[in-house]
């Protein structure tokens, strides 16, 4: 009986001896597999992380438009969203003619294909870039569409829409291009916000988008003063200030012109929406804090990153900076813009590789506050015509 027990046991120690060595061995083929396929990752997140390196260094080289392979992911990014040209656009928030390369070579890649003006994902993208999710839309806001304001309290939104049906249809002669009835008012939501408004005097620098009319309903600024180019705007904005009894003046000029002296220093707040080529912009950004009056004072400006590259920005946030202000805010895609008639017109037409419609909005821009830390100290430039609408990132005109 004991004899047995012995032999069971040593059987059992020799069965136990080889599952481990079983077990080892499997757990050392497993390590393998893991080690390959953790290899074949790395491989290829290296492989990918080198075509994105190199569409950027290419386009940048192109373009002279500074581009980053993060930006290949956003546009990567975008075309897995939506299959519309400007949607791209607007999703990746990048300028046009990036956009308009980048997609150019992702087609060519085999990443995506052009197909009756719209833009095909293929499998390719979906292995290579697997970890490129499609743009989050539904975490932007629905209420405020991501403005972080309730237009509808303030108690103009109402009239404001009536008003504006009338407006003159924006022409591309002055680049104009206006923003949607709910954009303007959510913008003066913002100056109320930040107190902007009540007893101030406000100076609107271009005012295609009925800023100026929209103030004035408030009831509550000092004085208005909206200055355009264009007669069409100025008489429409006298006119329903006079119908309306509003306290908003309207003139026309021509905003290439150096300011007249009496503005310097006169105003609380400022307004624009400048034309985007780089002296354009400089030139009616310091235009606007040249007639700002002291440390408190604040400045509106509606930036894209469509028509301006990072690059730009960082351009003109030294010219803030250099002027005594500081940025207090920056919204994203807060100011969007209804379509206009004259795009087939324009060189961003021209370089989108696959026509697709413009059957929605889909230009948007920032909305940039800034506030004078210190005594305004800027320039009254004169603007030469050539500078004033096209510049390499700027095409929509
Ligand atoms: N030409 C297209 C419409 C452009 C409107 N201007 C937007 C300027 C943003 N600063």
């Amino acid at each position: 009986m004991k004899k047995i027990q012995k032999g069971e046991k040593e059987e059992k120690i020799k069965m136990t001896k080889k599952q481990i060595g079983v077990k080892k061995a499997a757990k050392k083929n497993q390590k393998a597999r893991n080690q390959k396929k953790e290899n074949n990752q790395n491989q290829n997140q290296n492989q990918n992380e080198n075509i994105l390196k190199k569409i950027s260094e290419q386009i940048t080289k192109k373009l002279k438009i500074e581009t980053a392979p993060k930006h290949i992911e956003e546009i990567i990014s975008a075309v897995k969203t939506t299959d519309n040209f400007w949607q791209v656009v607007s999703i990746s928030q990048k300028p046009i003619p990036v956009v308009a390369e980048a997609t150019k070579i992702l087609k060519d890649a085999g990443f995506i294909k052009f197909e009756d003006g719209k833009i095909k994902t293929t499998e390719k993208i979906d292995q290579d870039f697997k970890y490129i999710p499609p743009f989050p839309s539904n975490l932007i806001c629905s209420s405020c569409e991501g403005r972080g304001v309730n237009i509808k309290n303030i108690g103009i939104y109402e009239k404001f829409y009536e008003i504006q049906k009338t407006r003159p249809k924006p022409i591309q002669k002055y680049d104009q291009g206006n923003i949607t009835p709910e954009s303007t008012v959510a913008r003066i939501a913002l100056m109320l916000k930040r107190g902007d408004v009540s007893n101030k005097k406000i100076i609107v620098l271009g005012d295609d988008d009925l800023v100026g009319i929209a103030l004035g309903l408030t009831g509550l600024p000092a004085d208005v003063l909206v200055l355009d180019i264009d007669e069409r705007l100025i008489d429409f904005t006298n006119r329903v200030a006079k119908d309306n009894n509003l306290k908003v003046r309207a003139e026309v000029f021509d905003l290439r012109k150096p300011l007249p002296k009496e503005f310097k220093s006169k105003f609380d707040v400022f307004v624009t929406d400048p034309p985007e080529a780089k002296k354009a912009f400089k030139i009616f950004l310091q235009k606007g804090i040249w007639t700002l009056k002291d440390k408190g004072s604040a400045g509106y400006i509606g930036m894209t990153l469509i028509d301006s590259s990072l690059a730009k920005w960082r351009e003109l946030q030294k010219i803030i900076i250099d002027s005594g202000a500081t940025i207090t805010d920056i919204i994203r895609s807060f100011n969007k813009y209804e379509t206009w008639d004259y795009h087939e017109n324009t060189v961003a037409w021209k370089i989108a590789p696959v026509k697709s419609p413009q059957d929605n909005i889909w230009y948007s821009s920032c909305m940039v506050r800034i506030e004078m830390v210190k005594p305004p100290k800027a320039q009254n430039l004169v603007l030469k015509d050539k500078d004033i609408y096209v510049d390499t990132e700027s095409t929509t005109t």
